[in-house]
Protein backbone atom coordinates (compact mmCIF):
# COMPACT_ATOMS: atom_id res chain seq x y z
CA UNK A 1 0.00 0.00 0.00
CA UNK A 2 1.43 3.30 -0.67
CA UNK A 3 0.04 6.15 1.45
CA UNK A 4 0.92 9.93 0.70
CA UNK A 5 0.29 12.57 3.87
CA UNK A 6 -0.38 16.07 2.91
CA UNK A 7 0.77 18.49 6.43
CA UNK A 8 1.93 21.73 7.20
CA UNK A 9 3.61 20.36 10.15
CA UNK A 10 5.84 17.22 8.76
CA UNK A 11 7.67 16.45 12.18
CA UNK A 12 5.28 15.53 13.82
CA UNK A 13 4.73 12.53 11.60
CA UNK A 14 7.74 11.26 12.07
CA UNK A 15 7.84 9.99 15.54
CA UNK A 16 4.75 7.41 14.58
CA UNK A 17 6.15 6.09 11.69
CA UNK A 18 9.98 5.23 12.51
CA UNK A 19 9.02 2.53 15.33
CA UNK A 20 8.30 -0.72 15.74
CA UNK A 21 4.92 -2.56 13.74
CA UNK A 22 4.36 0.91 11.56
CA UNK A 23 8.46 0.79 10.67
CA UNK A 24 8.95 -2.97 9.68
CA UNK A 25 6.09 -2.67 7.69
CA UNK A 26 7.83 -0.27 5.59
CA UNK A 27 11.76 -2.06 5.50
CA UNK A 28 9.51 -4.93 4.54
CA UNK A 29 7.79 -3.26 1.82
CA UNK A 30 4.21 -3.52 2.84
CA UNK A 31 4.11 -0.17 3.07
CA UNK A 32 5.51 3.03 1.23
CA UNK A 33 4.80 6.07 2.94
CA UNK A 34 5.89 9.79 1.74
CA UNK A 35 5.34 12.84 3.67
CA UNK A 36 4.80 16.08 1.64
CA UNK A 37 5.08 19.74 3.23
CA UNK A 38 1.99 21.69 1.85
CA UNK A 39 4.15 24.54 2.34
CA UNK A 40 6.55 23.28 -0.60
CA UNK A 41 3.99 23.82 -2.95
CA UNK A 42 3.13 27.24 -1.79
CA UNK A 43 3.27 29.78 -4.82
CA UNK A 44 3.25 32.99 -1.84
CA UNK A 45 6.58 34.68 -1.65
CA UNK A 46 6.19 34.19 1.96
CA UNK A 47 4.76 30.52 1.34
CA UNK A 48 2.05 31.10 2.81
CA UNK A 49 -0.58 28.39 3.00
CA UNK A 50 -4.03 30.27 4.41
CA UNK A 51 -5.78 33.13 4.32
CA UNK A 52 -8.40 35.01 6.56
CA UNK A 53 -11.82 33.56 6.03
CA UNK A 54 -14.45 35.43 3.64
CA UNK A 55 -17.61 36.86 5.00
CA UNK A 56 -15.06 37.75 8.31
CA UNK A 57 -14.49 35.77 11.26
CA UNK A 58 -11.75 34.65 13.38
CA UNK A 59 -9.30 32.05 12.16
CA UNK A 60 -7.81 31.13 9.26
CA UNK A 61 -8.46 29.13 6.14
CA UNK A 62 -6.18 26.66 4.31
CA UNK A 63 -6.05 27.84 0.73
CA UNK A 64 -6.93 25.94 -1.92
CA UNK A 65 -3.78 26.45 -4.27
CA UNK A 66 -0.95 24.86 -2.46
CA UNK A 67 -3.29 21.69 -2.00
CA UNK A 68 -4.87 21.76 -5.26
CA UNK A 69 -0.97 21.57 -6.66
CA UNK A 70 0.40 18.55 -4.59
CA UNK A 71 -3.06 16.48 -5.00
CA UNK A 72 -2.63 16.76 -9.19
CA UNK A 73 0.75 16.11 -8.94
CA UNK A 74 0.04 12.69 -7.02
CA UNK A 75 -2.86 11.96 -9.31
CA UNK A 76 -0.83 12.41 -12.44
CA UNK A 77 1.22 9.43 -11.11
CA UNK A 78 -1.15 6.81 -10.16
CA UNK A 79 -4.56 6.44 -9.52
CA UNK A 80 -5.65 6.95 -5.57
CA UNK A 81 -8.62 4.70 -4.33
CA UNK A 82 -9.25 7.47 -1.73
CA UNK A 83 -8.53 11.26 -0.82
CA UNK A 84 -9.03 11.46 2.53
CA UNK A 85 -9.35 14.76 4.71
CA UNK A 86 -8.92 14.25 8.57
CA UNK A 87 -11.28 16.36 10.33
CA UNK A 88 -13.59 16.69 13.67
CA UNK A 89 -16.62 16.76 11.61
CA UNK A 90 -16.00 13.69 9.33
CA UNK A 91 -17.08 9.93 9.72
CA UNK A 92 -15.87 8.51 12.91
CA UNK A 93 -13.49 6.12 12.60
CA UNK A 94 -14.75 2.21 13.31
CA UNK A 95 -13.07 -0.96 12.49
CA UNK A 96 -15.22 -1.47 9.52
CA UNK A 97 -14.09 1.41 7.86
CA UNK A 98 -10.41 0.30 8.53
CA UNK A 99 -11.07 -3.27 7.53
CA UNK A 100 -12.28 -1.70 3.92
CA UNK A 101 -9.14 0.64 3.84
CA UNK A 102 -6.93 -2.20 4.25
CA UNK A 103 -7.64 -3.02 0.78
CA UNK A 104 -6.61 0.22 -0.66
CA UNK A 105 -3.52 0.29 -2.99
CA UNK A 106 -2.98 4.01 -3.06
CA UNK A 107 -4.51 6.81 -0.73
CA UNK A 108 -3.92 10.35 -0.13
CA UNK A 109 -4.41 11.41 3.57
CA UNK A 110 -5.02 15.41 4.02
CA UNK A 111 -4.78 17.25 7.39
CA UNK A 112 -6.41 19.53 8.33
CA UNK A 113 -5.33 22.65 10.86
CA UNK A 114 -6.75 26.02 11.75
CA UNK A 115 -10.51 26.74 10.67
CA UNK A 116 -10.24 23.89 8.26
CA UNK A 117 -9.71 23.87 4.38
CA UNK A 118 -11.28 25.98 2.01
CA UNK A 119 -14.68 24.35 1.15
CA UNK A 120 -13.95 23.60 -2.61
CA UNK A 121 -11.40 21.46 -1.55
CA UNK A 122 -13.79 19.19 -0.12
CA UNK A 123 -15.93 19.24 -2.91
CA UNK A 124 -14.06 19.02 -5.41
CA UNK A 125 -10.77 16.57 -4.57
CA UNK A 126 -11.88 14.39 -0.82
CA UNK A 127 -13.49 11.42 -1.55
CA UNK A 128 -14.05 10.50 2.18
CA UNK A 129 -14.29 12.19 5.69
CA UNK A 130 -12.70 10.74 8.73
CA UNK A 131 -12.70 11.95 12.96
CA UNK A 132 -10.97 9.84 15.05
CA UNK A 133 -13.34 10.93 18.18
CA UNK A 134 -15.98 13.69 19.86
CA UNK A 135 -13.39 15.83 20.52
CA UNK A 136 -11.40 18.53 18.93
CA UNK A 137 -7.36 18.50 18.11
CA UNK A 138 -5.30 20.91 17.17
CA UNK A 139 -4.71 19.47 13.61
CA UNK A 140 -5.75 16.35 11.70
CA UNK A 141 -1.90 14.54 11.99
CA UNK A 142 -2.36 12.86 15.03
CA UNK A 143 -5.69 11.65 13.57
CA UNK A 144 -3.83 10.57 10.45
CA UNK A 145 -1.10 8.87 12.45
CA UNK A 146 -4.16 7.01 14.02
CA UNK A 147 -5.96 5.98 10.70
CA UNK A 148 -2.74 4.52 9.23
CA UNK A 149 -1.77 3.14 12.46
CA UNK A 150 -5.15 1.10 12.64
CA UNK A 151 -5.03 0.11 8.58
CA UNK A 152 -1.46 -0.72 8.04
CA UNK A 153 -1.67 -3.35 11.12
CA UNK A 154 -4.54 -5.56 8.77
CA UNK A 155 -2.25 -5.59 5.60
CA UNK A 156 -1.79 -8.82 5.28
CA UNK A 157 1.45 -9.91 6.41
CA UNK A 158 2.36 -6.67 8.91
CA UNK A 159 1.56 -8.59 12.06
CA UNK A 160 2.85 -12.00 12.56
CA UNK A 161 0.65 -15.23 14.31
CA UNK A 162 1.33 -14.18 17.61
CA UNK A 163 0.08 -10.42 16.80
CA UNK A 164 -2.57 -10.96 14.85
CA UNK A 165 -5.57 -8.65 14.24
CA UNK A 166 -8.07 -11.86 13.69
CA UNK A 167 -8.71 -11.92 17.71
CA UNK A 168 -8.72 -7.80 18.01
CA UNK A 169 -10.98 -6.50 19.84
CA UNK A 170 -13.88 -5.19 17.55
CA UNK A 171 -12.78 -7.62 15.21
CA UNK A 172 -16.04 -9.97 16.17
CA UNK A 173 -17.77 -6.49 17.38
CA UNK A 174 -16.56 -7.79 20.84
CA UNK A 175 -14.20 -6.50 23.08
CA UNK A 176 -10.62 -9.21 24.55
CA UNK A 177 -11.40 -11.09 27.57
CA UNK A 178 -9.06 -10.33 30.00
CA UNK A 179 -5.12 -11.46 29.96
CA UNK A 180 -2.44 -12.78 32.36
CA UNK A 181 0.86 -13.70 32.26
CA UNK A 182 3.63 -15.08 35.27
CA UNK A 183 4.05 -15.22 38.21
CA UNK A 184 0.55 -16.97 38.72
CA UNK A 185 0.38 -15.47 42.33
CA UNK A 186 1.59 -12.14 42.94
CA UNK A 187 0.59 -10.48 46.42
CA UNK A 188 -2.52 -13.01 46.96
CA UNK A 189 -4.10 -12.08 43.52
CA UNK A 190 -3.99 -15.51 41.82
CA UNK A 191 -4.26 -16.08 38.03
CA UNK A 192 -8.27 -17.40 37.07
CA UNK A 193 -7.49 -21.31 37.99
CA UNK A 194 -8.96 -22.36 34.16
CA UNK A 195 -6.15 -20.22 32.23
CA UNK A 196 -3.61 -22.81 34.74
CA UNK A 197 -6.25 -25.88 33.89
CA UNK A 198 -4.39 -26.94 29.96
CA UNK A 199 -7.60 -27.82 29.14
CA UNK A 200 -8.27 -25.87 25.90
CA UNK A 201 -12.13 -25.79 25.68
CA UNK A 202 -12.79 -25.03 29.24
CA UNK A 203 -10.07 -22.02 28.72
CA UNK A 204 -12.02 -21.16 25.02
CA UNK A 205 -15.29 -21.15 26.62
CA UNK A 206 -13.62 -18.94 29.25
CA UNK A 207 -12.49 -16.56 27.20
CA UNK A 208 -15.93 -16.20 25.20
CA UNK A 209 -18.32 -15.63 28.38
CA UNK A 210 -15.75 -13.08 29.57
CA UNK A 211 -15.45 -10.90 26.29
CA UNK A 212 -19.61 -10.72 26.16
CA UNK A 213 -19.66 -9.91 29.87
CA UNK A 214 -17.20 -6.79 29.24
CA UNK A 215 -18.45 -5.96 26.21
CA UNK A 216 -22.11 -6.27 27.95
CA UNK A 217 -20.62 -3.89 30.84
CA UNK A 218 -18.05 -1.93 29.05
CA UNK A 219 -19.76 -1.36 25.33
CA UNK A 220 -23.11 -2.45 24.96
CA UNK A 221 -23.33 -0.34 21.55
CA UNK A 222 -21.44 -2.91 20.35
CA UNK A 223 -24.05 -5.99 20.85
CA UNK A 224 -26.60 -4.10 19.22
CL1 LIG B 1 -9.08 13.99 12.31
N1 LIG B 1 -8.77 16.39 13.32
C1 LIG B 1 -8.98 17.32 14.26
N2 LIG B 1 -8.44 18.52 14.12
N3 LIG B 1 -9.72 17.09 15.35
C2 LIG B 1 -10.25 15.88 15.47
C3 LIG B 1 -10.07 14.85 14.53
C4 LIG B 1 -9.31 15.17 13.44
N4 LIG B 1 -10.73 13.77 14.94
C5 LIG B 1 -11.29 14.10 16.11
N5 LIG B 1 -11.00 15.35 16.43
Amino acid sequence: MRIDILTILPDLLQGPFSDSIMKRAQTKGHLELEIHNIRDYSTDKHNKIDDYQYGGGAGMVMSIEPIAAIIEKLKAERDYDEIIYMTPDGELLEQAICNDLSLCKNMIILCGHYKGVDERVREHYITKEVSIGSYVLSGGELGAAVLVDSVVRLIPGVLNDETSALTDSFQDRLLSPPVYTRPSEYRGWKVPEVLLSGDFPKIEAWREKKAFERTQVRRPDLLD
